[in-house]
């Protein structure tokens, strides 16, 4: 009997697809597919797939070519599957000829032709229009943004706003926008915004493009208070729109996967967690000026706040800070939240160095996500049995930015008001926090 397999996503499972499966098959008496999980394709950088990896599986199966249908979920994973299920050839279409030569070691490799003119992209592209986003603010972050649209499909950014016509000018050069000074000119240009200007203008940005009908990402700090928070979530609901807060840890792979372990009971009841996190600015800048609302608290509570209320949820009881001021500006802040069963704080600092790591211990054992945690690509799960520890490696592709990109894109395109990466309810709960320490409750100067 000659055993033939072949691997890919299938997903919006095409002619081209239907071409490839039968032709596998003719090669021999048995044919396996591999259907990739959907880890393994964030992993690979498909961050566009369509069909989860059940709906992949079961349209595979309903061709009828596939006598097993096996899940490909780590790289590496060909090599062992040709010895174990006893493969005589491995088939793939012609656009990677050449790629899969090395497993010519194992079995015969069989590039077979790709049927041209039809794709799952061409599928994705047409059955879902291009967002045209506009971004409000050309600092860093707008520039670290720009680049990580191209990596999702469906987002492409036309335009940009700021007051100052020398800097929109500038920003659009140099990412080939349409570059826009006034609010009424630009919102009607796109379909969606990102906000990324100074902090004390995103609720205004925020509500006027949510009125104007557009979708909205809004950079941290989302907002400065509980009340503008649920403001501009009940806004979006009544619209229809969808209303995220760019919270990227918050989307990263690694980080979902803290979230999952911790909730499936690995480390045991978590009694407290530890985040820290620290840029050190130089003056003069934005994040050194309080006029701007700048200080660690604003610039870095945002994320910290995020992973502990992921963690141990919104029901807190009470939160002390201490801050070391330097020209109205907190350059260093502990917080300490405490839960009724549980303790948390965050150091953060923009004029002292911390350590900037995360750790979340339980009774039965500790998470360790070492600095910088914000960008999760590695964590260990220790116990006290060291035997036991457990190390986990993830990719943090580019800066990050295309999880939370993606995320927002999906939940336009599939309708959804919420996220369970970071609900409203935890958007608006860091919002609120943030608000008691500029209103100076239980904050000590140190
Ligand atoms: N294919 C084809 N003709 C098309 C489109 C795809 O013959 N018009 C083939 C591909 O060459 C591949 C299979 O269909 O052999 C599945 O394609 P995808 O779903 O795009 O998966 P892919 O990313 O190619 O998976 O481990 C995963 C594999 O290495 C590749």
């Amino acid at each position: 009997m000659t055993k033939v397999i072949t691997y890919g996503t299938y997903d919006l499972l095409h002619q081209g697809h239907l071409n490839l499966l039968r032709r596998a098959k003719e090669l021999g008496d048995y044919l396996i597919v591999g259907v990739t999980s959907d880890s393994f394709d964030r992993g690979r950088g498909k961050l566009n797939v369509r069909n989860n990896v059940l709906e992949r599986v079961e349209a595979v199966k309903a061709t009828g070519f596939a006598d097993e249908v096996i899940i490909e979920d780590y790289l590496g994973q060909k090599i062992d599957d040709i010895q174990k299920y006893d493969v005589d050839i491995f088939a793939i279409g012609s656009d990677w000829e050449g790629k899969f030569d090395y497993l010519n070691e194992y079995c015969k490799v069989v590039y077979l032709p790709r049927t041209e003119g039809i794709s799952s992209t061409m599928l994705r592209a047409e059955s879902q229009d291009v967002f045209r986003i506009g971004v409000i603010g050309s600092g860093r972050i707008a520039h670290r943004f720009v680049p990580e649209t191209k990596m999702v499909n469906g987002a492409e950014v036309v335009a940009v706003l700021n007051p100052e016509k020398e800097k929109a000018d500038a920003f659009a050069k140099m990412h080939g926008l349409e570059a826009f000074t006034e609010f009424e000119e630009f919102i009607q240009k796109v379909d969606a915004v990102y906000i990324a200007s100074p902090h004390l203008s995103h609720y205004d940005y925020a509500k006027r493009s949510l009125q104007a009908g557009k979708h909205v990402l809004c950079e941290i700090p989302f907002v400065m208070s509980k009340e503008q928070a649920l403001e501009l979530y009940r806004l979006a609901e009544e619209k229809n729109l969808v209303l995220m807060e760019a919270s990227k840890t918050a989307y990263c792979p690694a980080f979902g996967h803290i979230v999952t372990l911790v909730k499936s009971g690995i480390i045991g009841d978590v009694v407290d967690v530890k985040a820290s996190l620290s840029k050190m600015v130089p003056p003069p800048t934005r994040e050194l000026d309080a006029a701007q609302a700048g200080g660690a608290m604003t610039e870095h509570a945002p994320l910290t706040l995020m992973a502990i209320i992921k963690l141990l949820g919104i029901d807190w009881k009470d939160v002390n800070f201490h801050s070391r001021m330097e020209n109205g500006v907190d350059i260093y802040t502990k917080g300490v939240l405490n839960y009724p069963h549980a303790t948390s704080s965050f150091t953060l600092g923009i004029g002292v160095k911390t350590e900037g790591n995360l750790v979340i211990s339980g009774t039965k054992g500790y998470i360790y996500v070492p600095a910088p945690w914000w960008l999760t690509s590695f964590f260990e799960v220790r116990y006290e049995d060291q035997t036991k520890n457990k190390k986990y490696f993830y990719s943090y592709d580019g800066e990050g930015l295309r999880y939370e990109i993606q995320e927002w894109l999906s939940m336009i395109v599939n309708d959804r008001r919420s996220c369970y990466k970071l609900r409203r309810r935890e958007s608006v709960a860091i919002a609120e926090i943030i608000e008691k320490y500029r209103n100076k409750e239980n904050v000590t100067e140190i």
